[in-house]
């Protein structure tokens, strides 16, 4: 019996500082049934999807912190989106903002969900990866204060059944790191969601700032081929409060190749029926770890955080 899962990317357009969740869910709600009518089993929608990018502008009030983070899920303003999977049975990937009190202490993370078609929540995530400072730095254009406003994911990459397959999650900056993709390879996942806030200008290297598209191909493309798996990667994308957002939304093979991409700049859904034994071909057959991996001299990676040079 072969397993088929049809996926959508439902890239946005930019969402304003002062629209309210509310009318983001009604967008969203759009694209889910353009996606049902369409025959998708599931939706990837993108990075902090319920408002603005707010890590771009400095608070130091708690509580205009806090306005942007979900206390739970679902809440009032996205009851309607789980309501609706379930009405038409399409489950989605949604990422948000999330507060916590977990060991008796508040948390905030940067987090995803998996909800499957029956309307439950079936796995989360934790962006592990935090680009950006913590304190407010006047040189740049517009601020991107994520490890001021958010601690790294405390879940690891786990890996969930769901959907007839094996599925994993990461978000944003997680995807240009290959141990984001590996560790989930390590444990045989067979579709990579990941959602995207990319500012095309970026202020500690904006010599490659012409190169931005480029680069969030090459790593999604890479960590498709190289594990075997199937990649979907959405965009919050254009001109978001006067910030350029990268779009290119698009959904990879585990051959590396991309099967749909967006064209614009605004709300867009790109469909796409995956094949997931074409993983479990792949897996086995070109790639194979058990039989070519040699972790005995991998140790680095896990040894310590930064480079550690043996010529000193
Ligand atoms: N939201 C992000 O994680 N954005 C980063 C930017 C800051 C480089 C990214 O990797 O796309």
């Amino acid at each position: 019996m072969t397993r088929i899962v049809t996926i959508g990317s439902a890239q946005m357009g930019p969402i304003a500082k002062d629209e309210g969740r509310q009318a983001v869910v009604q967008r969203l709600l759009t694209m889910l049934r353009q996606g049902a009518e369409q025959g998708c089993d599931l939706i990837v929608f993108p990075e902090l999807t319920l408002t603005t990018f707010f890590p771009r502008w400095y608070m130091t009030d708690p509580a205009e912190v806090d306005s942007w983070f979900e206390t739970e899920m679902p809440n009032a303003a996205t009851q309607p989106l789980f309501d609706e999977a379930r009405k038409l049975g399409v489950g989605f990937y949604l990422g948000y903002a999330e507060k916590v009190t977990e060991g008796g202490a508040v948390h905030h993370y940067n987090t995803a969900i998996l909800v499957e078609k029956s309307g439950e929540i079936v796995g989360k995530y934790r962006k592990t990866h935090l680009p950006g400072h913590a304190e407010f730095e006047p040189e740049r254009p517009f601020q991107h204060l994520e490890k001021r406003y958010f601690e790294p994911g405390n879940l690891g990459f786990p890996v969930f059944q769901a959907f007839g397959g094996v599925m994993g999650m990461c978000i944003c900056n997680d995807r240009r790191w290959p141990e984001t993709y590996r560790v989930m390879g390590m444990q045989g996942v067979e579709v990579i969601m990941l959602g995207y806030n990319t500012p095309r200008y970026f202020a500690p290297a904006p010599g490659l700032n012409h190169l931005a598209d480029f680069h969030n191909h090459l790593v999604m493309q890479a960590g498709a081929y190289q594990n075997g798996a199937f990649v979907i990667g959405t965009a919050k994308a254009g001109v978001e409060e006067g910030c350029d957002l990268i779009g290119e939304s698009c959904i990879i093979a585990p051959t590396g190749e991309i099967m749909a991409q967006c064209k614009t700049m605004g709300d867009e859904l790109i469909v796409a029926t995956c094949d997931l034994d074409i993983c479990t071909d792949i897996q086995k057959n070109r790639w194979n770890f058990a039989g070519n991996r040699e972790p005995a001299y991998y140790g680095a990676i896990t040894a310590s955080k930064g480079v550690v040079s043996p010529f000193e």
